[in-house]
Parts: C-alpha cells; sequence; structure tokens
C-alpha cells in the first residue's frame, strides 16, 4: 500500500458520539418482557401480556448491581421481536398497559430511566425492528408504526445515549413478508430527536463484532471499508430462525477473521470510522430462565471476556437478564459484584514511572503526557498525547521504575482523534542484562490492555512500534503491578490468538 493510500485511512477518524462510547466502552444489557414469563428466547407475538407480572420487581437493583460490576450505560429491551411494548404507548394494545402489572399503569422504560438517572447511569433502549405482532409489519405503513415508538421512546424518558437496531428477523421463516425497513428515516429521526444518542448494530455508530459468545478479533481496527457496514450486510449476517440464535451465542468461529489490516483495507477505497461491539449474555440465554441458574458464567471466563474485548480495542455490552420476580437473580449478583472488583483491582496497583524518554517530540507533545490519562466527560475532544517529531520506521520507548517491581500488564492508548495507527508493537524488559520479550502486539486504538506472556520482577520496560501506518499519537501508558490473578491461563490464550 502507498503513502497516499494510509494517509487516506488515517484521516478516518470517529466522531464525538464514537470518542463518548469508546471511552464508557462497557454496557449492559437487559433483555426482559414476556419471554421471561414465558421460558422463551423468541416469542411469535401470540403471548398473552396477561403472563408480565414480576412480584418483587427493583429495577433499582438493576442498576446498582450492573454500576458496581462497572458498566457506565444500562440498554434495555423496550421491544423485543414479539412485539411487546415494556413501556407505556400509543402505538399497540400489545403493551404493558393491558398486563396486570401494576394494574396496568406500570412502565418499566419509565422505572428504568429514572433509576439510572438517580445512579447516574446512562439509559439506552433495543427496540427490535423485526415485529411479529404488529398488523404493519411487512407494509409500508410499518415504518410509521417504528417512527412512532422511536418518538415516543427519545422524547418521554429524559436523554437515551443509545438506540440499538437489532438486524434479526425470522419474518421469512413466519411465513411473512420481510419488512424493507427504512433504515434512513430512522436514523433521521434519532438524529433530530436526539443528535448524541448512538446508533448501534444495524447503524452508522457502533458495528456488531460479528458473535455473540464474547470475542472480539486479535486485532481490531476501527477504520474498515464502509461497505461492510451497510444495513443489508449486517442484516444478511444476522440470524433468521431461533434455532441460528442459539447457535450464535455458543460458536466462536464466525468471525471474518481480517476486516482491518493494510492489505485487507487495499482492496477498497472508501473507509469508515467503526467501533467493534462484543455483545454477550452471562447466561446461555439472552432471557432469564431459571433452569439456567447453574450455567452462569464464572468470573474468570467474564474477566476473560472484558481483558479481551475492553481490552482489546472493542466495546463490551454484558447482557444480564432479570428473573420472573424483577430482580437480578442472586447468582448473577454474586458474579457482577466479583467482576466489579476484579475490574477495579486490574487498575489498583499502577506503577510510578520515574523517567520516561522517546524519540524527540514537538514542543507540546511532550513524551510525558502519556502518564496522565485525560479524561473529561463533558470533552472526549480533550486530551494530550506524545508523537515523535520525525516519521520513522521504528519507534522506542523506555520506561524506568524507581525500584523493581512485580509487573505483569500494561494499558496502552492511541489518540484516535489522530486516526488507528500502530499495527505491531512488542514490549521487553532488560531483566540482568538479558533482554526478555513479555508481549508482542498487533492494534493498540482506543485502548489495549496488555497481558504479560510472564510476570517479572524489573524495574525497566520497553516499548518498541515496529509498524505503523504514519508517526504514532500515544495518549496513554499505564503499567501495572500484578494483582495476583493469572489472565493468561489457556482459554484466554485461545481467544486472543483468533
Ligand atoms: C439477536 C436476537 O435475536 C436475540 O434474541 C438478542 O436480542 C440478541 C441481542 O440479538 O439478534
Amino acid at each position: 500500500m502507498n503513502k497516499e493510500q494510509l494517509n487516506k485511512i488515517i484521516e478516518v477518524v470517529p466522531s464525538t458520539r464514537q470518542k463518548s462510547i469508546q471511552r464508557e466502552n462497557f454496557n449492559a444489557f437487559i433483555h426482559y418482557g414476556l419471554n421471561t414469563f414465558a421460558g422463551k428466547e423468541w416469542s411469535d407475538g401470540t403471548l398473552s401480556p396477561d403472563i408480565f407480572n414480576p412480584s418483587n420487581q427493583d429495577v433499582e437493583q438493576w442498576v446498582k448491581v450492573l454500576k458496581y460490576a462497572g458498566a457506565k450505560g444500562i440498554i434495555f429491551t423496550a421491544k423485543h421481536h414479539d412485539g411487546f411494548c415494556m413501556w407505556q404507548t400509543d402505538t399497540t394494545e400489545y403493551s404493558i398497559k393491558n398486563s396486570p402489572y401494576k394494574e396496568g399503569k406500570g412502565d418499566v422504560v419509565k422505572e428504568l430511566a429514572d433509576a439510572c438517572k438517580k445512579y447516574n447511569v446512562k439509559l439506552g433502549l433495543y427496540l427490535s425492528p423485526w415485529d411479529r405482532n404488529s398488523k404493519f409489519y411487512g407494509t409500508p405503513e410499518y415504518d410509521d408504526y417504528y417512527c412512532a415508538q422511536l418518538t415516543e421512546l427519545l422524547t418521554k424518558y429524559g436523554e437515551i445515549f443509545c438506540i440499538w437496531l437489532d438486524g434479526a428477523c425470522g419474518a421469512e421463516s413466519d411465513g411473512k413478508t420481510k419488512q424493507e425497513y427504512d433504515f434512513k428515516r430512522y436514523y433521521s429521526i434519532i438524529r433530530k430527536l436526539s443528535p448524541k444518542t448512538i446508533i448501534s448494530n444495524c447503524g452508522p455508530d457502533v458495528r456488531w463484532v460479528g458473535n455473540e459468545n464474547g470475542t472480539a478479533r486479535k486485532s481490531e481496527w476501527n477504520v474498515i471499508p464502509r461497505l461492510i457496514t451497510s444495513e443489508e450486510k449486517v442484516m444478511a449476517s444476522s440470524q433468521t430462525t431461533e434455532k441460528q440464535n442459539m447457535k450464535l451465542l455458543k460458536e466462536k468461529d464466525i468471525l471474518a477473521k481480517d476486516i482491518g489490516s493494510r492489505d485487507f483495507l487495499s482492496k477498497f477505497d472508501d473507509f469508515v470510522w467503526s467501533p467493534a461491539e462484543v455483545d454477550v449474555s452471562i447466561r446461555p440465554g439472552w432471557f432469564y430462565h431459571k433452569s439456567q441458574d447453574s450455567k452462569v458464567r464464572s468470573v474468570k471466563n467474564l474477566m476473560r471476556i472484558y481483558v479481551n474485548s475492553v481490552g482489546g480495542n472493542s466495546l463490551l455490552l454484558l447482557n444480564v437478564p432479570p428473573d420472573r420476580s424483577g430482580r437480578i437473580n442472586d447468582v448473577d449478583v454474586e458474579r457482577l459484584v466479583k467482576l466489579g472488583d476484579r475490574i477495579k483491582s486490574l487498575y489498583s496497583k499502577q506503577i510510578f514511572i520515574a523517567k520516561i524518554t522517546a524519540p524527540e517530540h514537538e514542543g507540546a507533545n511532550k513524551i510525558r503526557n502519556v502518564l496522565n490519562y485525560t479524561y473529561n466527560k463533558n470533552n472526549f475532544d480533550a486530551t494530550s498525547y506524545y508523537t515523535p517529531r520525525e516519521e520513522s520506521d521504528v519507534y522506542e520507548i523506555k520506561l524506568n521504575f524507581d525500584k523493581p517491581y512485580k509487573v505483569d500488564k500494561m494499558r496502552l492508548v492511541e489518540n484516535v482523534c489522530f486516526s488507528q495507527r500502530v499495527e505491531e508493537f512488542k514490549i521487553y524488559s532488560n531483566v540482568k542484562g538479558k533482554k526478555i520479550l513479555l508481549y508482542n502486539g498487533t492494534t493498540i486504538g482506543y485502548n489495549r490492555i496488555a497481558i504479560f506472556d510472564k510476570r517479572v520482577i524489573t524495574d525497566n520496560l520497553t516499548i518498541v512500534i515496529n509498524k505503523c501506518r504514519a508517526k504514532p499519537y500515544i495518549e496513554f501508558i499505564g503499567v501495572y503491578e500484578s494483582d495476583g490473578y493469572n489472565l493468561k491461563a489457556p482459554l484466554f490464550k485461545r481467544l486472543l490468538d483468533k
């Protein structure tokens, strides 16, 4: 690939919306509705609203637990494929207003919006385009119906940080006409009513990683060919039957291996910024089933998913389904509390970097800038960084600590305002005169948690960036002492090798 092509690629940068979600990269998903009470994953839009009657619903419990686990936002199924609306809607009778819950006066979206506000957690909504109940489905009127639902949700419940548009559609298997959704119209309504809202999955802001088992690619790129993000492509790779839905939750190998390397991009000439999102459930299903209480993911497994996704330049969307009482089950609560503790402990022992050196830099872009992670919730563009003055084949950054520490990981962040550039890097340490390779990495992007191949006791590390699309812009480097947990277990390695 020549310099001109590379320059074209590094001109592609995230929108402010995309920067915000890449900073606040761990969100929770909640699947809850008639399916919870019928023991189903997909229901066909004929279940009676009578069955929605949680005995002890407590949405504040959802928010508190998920916030403790580390989630910055919660995306709730306002309407799943069955078409049942979990809010007081004027668009259909198939809604919570015809259920016994609070004698038809209940509104789970409202309850959740209030709880999120109280605990300072963002609220996002999943509104399934595929609707198995609506009489309009399959006709042009359905777009009006869908847009009216979007309008209610975006105007009555305060700020909605994300609308999650699912590509799954089994209309043809139902023997019905498949709706030609007017996605452009949906986007323009969302943009008009709520310009900051992120449109995920079948939308322009966030891309589905391509599986639902918690795996991101080893090298996850943000700049990809525009073609790959078209709604048609997303829908074509989404589920069309319930069997496929269950298969996706388990399968490991459906990722297109490479959609962002230089070689791959050289076949295209139109690119977009498109962060990957890893959506995965804490349980085998998306909805709660009592029979799965013994199959809740272990803390170790959740932690690996976290490091692999959030630490691999992707977003994590972790689904936690409330049970029939209307609460997150004790089994899941226990895992989530421990997950929150483990995430905090991962970063708890940051090592003081006494000295840092790197190739010459412009006046303001000093190497010491990388020692402070600049996080400003109100201005995601305000970041400082280091960049060398000259282009070169290899860039070296040397770190020295005040004394030896037992080190096992490093966190690196590229300043994505300058796109994503690093393609290969290595981390070494000089221990007793011997140069030891600790990490052999590829992409960095907005976040890389580099778990070393071995823990070492050392007072120095060297980062060597040996392949880069143009000179690097590094925003943050943090080095951490081991917290005693081994994240380099065989399964984790397998996930990373993908
Ligand atoms: C899929 C749906 O079919 C599942 O039920 C679930 O909502 C998942 C997040 O997306 O496409």
